[in-house]
């Protein structure tokens, strides 16, 4: 290793980002990491709209590395707000003593491959926005699944005479929408999760939807200390039982089929999850996101459940999707049918009749201009592929990775891609990555990554670098198992469908997070089976 040449540069401080400085640290690599932002959290750093919080429960959204920090840190809610989590990001890298690797208000702009030479070893040359460039033997990605935020080119966006917000890139001193008319276009789970709270503030609401979501109550509450207590108690056990489990959660799978049931027990099912679990309510019966016939009736009860509580039956009608229930990304919600129920919400069927523009009032709808104060784009993002295509990535031979994925992502294990050697990426296409609990397909990542980096080390190897082959064997897996799962069919962000222009494909992994680790494991008994190691 030369003196001016890091082992490693990370890209990105978020979850990942600040798990690998920690793990690559101890393991006695020289580590350099750059953030964006002006502190660590990534997409908890920048997501601060109204009502901001995680879908998955707060005592299983966080770390497991390390026992003190798990035993220490005190949720105070079932699912934490984004306060909460940045709170916990902060007190991690505080803790382990990160921030000093980590340089902050600095975005990566382009990084290139060096080949090995008589002089250096095998290396990369990252570029900086500051105009600085530094060199790493290798370089990990950890720069976010939904960190790109999609603003539509809606024509005249930029002639609005009032202010607007996308929620991904939140004022940090929050807004203060009083007395305002706002518009909020976007009913993914970032609209869904804001416009109640935005409801309660602004004089009036008019939301702008195209495509109706399914939301299930997140049933919300502060947590109990002794049940707090308890999980502690049971820490290990728990985190082990997560591992086993398909979203890396300790849910026992259920056994049975929605359709092996009788109407009676499937409604008390139903009711029974959509009061208590959340996001899991896809999971109720075993084939809901296998079989149409028994999505049918899951998708039946949501919608059945918007009826009764919108009032307004044309309404209802509007929020009611068409799709099967899980096929897009399930929403989280609380209290957002009822929001229409409120004197001063509107909603506007943009899929009947679309934006054709902004004007300096508002939002024009065919002859219609909806005058407004502000306007919210919660318009999500160019999600698992928008970060790493966002850098100038350039591989062998001066290959950009945008020519590599001109037909598609493919990533071999969503950890490398061929032609790009020394490259890792935390959570990319073909990894579970957001199908399931992130934290914890991220300490994974990491962990394989760091393994990997050792056997380098001790072997005094050069480069390791995905192999065509393999690459391709696993985005047709990737693909097959997709198409075994209702979500294989239908446009979303998990096929880069929000995004025009953007080659199609189900970008995560479907297999699950056992299968999955299984795979990784199983490719470095195999002496990494599948990597060319130099
Ligand atoms: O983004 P989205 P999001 N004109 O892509 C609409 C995670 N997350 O930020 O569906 C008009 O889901 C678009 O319409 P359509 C979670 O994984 C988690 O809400 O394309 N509308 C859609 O309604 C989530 O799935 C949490 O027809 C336009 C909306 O904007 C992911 O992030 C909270 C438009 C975008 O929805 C993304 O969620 C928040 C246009 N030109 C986010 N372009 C939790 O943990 C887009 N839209 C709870």
């Amino acid at each position: 290793m030369r003196d001016s040449t890091l082992d490693l540069i990370v890209v990105g401080a978020g979850f990942a980002g600040v798990y690998a400085v920690h793990k690559f640290r101890r393991l006695g690599f020289s580590v350099q990491a750059f953030e964006a932002g002006d502190d660590v959290g990534g997409t908890w750093y920048w997501n601060r709209y109204p009502g901001c919080r995680c879908d998955i429960e707060s005592i299983y959204y966080s770390y497991q590395f390390d026992d003190d920090l798990q035993q220490e840190w005190e949720w105070s809610e079932r699912y934490a707000s984004q306060p909460e989590i940045l709170s916990y990001i902060r007190h991690v890298a505080d803790r382990f003593d990160l921030r000093r690797h980590i340089q902050f208000n600095t975005r990566v702009t382009a990084a290139r491959f060096q080949e090995a030479s008589a002089d250096a070893p095998s290396h990369w040359t990252v570029t900086t926005d500051d105009g600085q460039t530094h060199r790493a033997r290798f370089c990990v990605m950890a720069s976010g699944v939904l960190s790109t935020p999609s603003l539509p080119d809606i024509p005249g966006r930029d002639s609005f005479a009032g202010d607007s917000y996308h929620t991904g890139q939140w004022p940090h001193q929050g807004v203060d929408f009083r007395g305002l008319k706002v518009a909020v276009i976007g009913t993914g789970s970032s609209g869904i999760q804001s416009i109640p709270l935005i409801a309660e503030q602004a004089e009036h609401v008019t939301v702008f939807q195209r495509t109706p979501n399914y939301a299930v109550p997140a049933g919300n509450r502060p947590l109990d200390p002794h049940e707090l207590r308890e999980v502690k108690s049971r820490y290990g056990e728990i985190r082990a039982a997560s591992k086993r489990g398909f979203t890396a959660l300790p849910f026992k799978p259920a056994g049975r089929s929605a359709l092996a049931v009788s109407d009676a027990e499937r409604e008390e099912v139903y009711e029974r999850w959509w009061r208590n679990y959340g996001l899991a309510f896809q999971g109720a019966f075993a084939d809901l996101l296998f079989s149409e016939d028994a999505n049918r009736t899951a998708s039946d009860f949501v919608r059945g459940k918007i009826r009764e509580l919108v009032d307004d039956e044309e309404v209802a009608g509007l929020l009611t999707p068409d799709f099967p229930l899980g096929c897009r990304r399930m929403c989280v919600d609380t209290d957002y049918y009822p929001t229409y129920n409120r004197d001063n919400v509107t909603l506007v069927d943009i899929r009947r009749e679309p934006i054709d523009g902004i004007v300096p009032e508002g939002v024009r709808v065919g002859e219609t201009v909806h005058a407004v104060d502000a306007i919210v784009f919660a318009t999500g993002y160019d999600a698992i592929t928008g970060a790493l295509l966002a850098v100038d990535l350039r591989g062998r031979d001066g290959l950009s990775l945008e020519e590599k994925w001109a037909e598609g992502p493919r990533a071999y294990l969503g950890l490398a891609t061929q032609g790009f050697p020394n490259l890792f990426m935390v959570n990319g296409p073909g990894s579970p990555s957001v199908l399931i609990n992130m934290v914890t397909g991220i300490e994974q990542h990491v962990d394989w990554i760091a393994d990997c980096l050792v056997h380098i080390r001790d072997r005094g190897l050069d480069a390791i670098e995905a192999k065509a082959g393999e690459e391709h064997d696993w985005a047709a897996h990737n693909d097959e198992v997709a198409q075994q799962s209702i979500r294989g069919n239908c446009a979303s962000w998990y096929t880069g469908a929000n995004i025009p222009g953007k080659p199609g494909g189900f970008m995560p992994y479907v297999g699950g997070f056992p299968a999955y680790a299984e795979h990784c494991e199983r490719v470095v008994e195999k002496g990494y089976r599948g990597f060319d190691l130099t």
